[in-house]
């Protein structure tokens, strides 16, 4: 299976109640690849582009306001099939439909504050990716000698 990367972010509400670390640590421990991060606190604008596909939903305005309220963390991720399995991790969009030990599973409750988001495709992830930290490719390339044997 091709190695993939997909685009993580942890939300204003999860910057905010210190889940950063836990958030990362889980990533890694699964045995994937930090290759981009950064923090940045975006503008309505930027949020309207990143959630293009619900424009015309009742909850779009909040989620806009609610994502502009603070710093997020921008990340990409890369390894084998993390695209879906990064979306394993984090649960399911409504926290009270994810199960005990996903990141929503585990830290929330209500679904719009679901502290992190992932792409929902290779393809969504690339535009995800440009969209957030640029049209060059970010990401740093370095070996990570514990994965050298996939
Ligand atoms: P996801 O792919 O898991 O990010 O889910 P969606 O693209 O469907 O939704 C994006 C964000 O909109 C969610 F993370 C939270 C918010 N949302 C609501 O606030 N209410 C809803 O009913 C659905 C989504």
């Amino acid at each position: 299976m091709a190695t993939e990367q997909t685009y993580i972010m942890i939300k204003p509400d999860g910057v905010e109640r210190g889940l950063v670390g836990e958030i990362i640590a889980r990533f890694e421990r699964r045995g994937y690849q930090l290759v981009a991060m950064k923090m940045v606190h975006a503008s309505v604008e930027h949020l309207e582009q990143h959630y293009a596909d619900l424009k015309g939903k009742p909850f779009f305005p909040g989620l806009v306001k609610y994502m502009s309220s603070g710093p997020v963390v921008a990340m990409v991720w890369q390894g084998k099939d993390v695209v879906k399995q990064g979306r394993v991790l984090l649960g399911a969009t409504n926290p009270l439909a994810s199960a005990p030990g996903t990141i929503r599973g585990d830290f929330a409750i209500d679904v719009g504050r679901n502290i992190c988001h992932g792409s929902d495709a290779v393809e969504s992830a690339k535009k995800e990716i440009a969209l957030w930290f640029g049209e060059q490719n970010p990401t740093i390339n370095y070996n990570k000698t514990i994965n050298s044997w996939v």
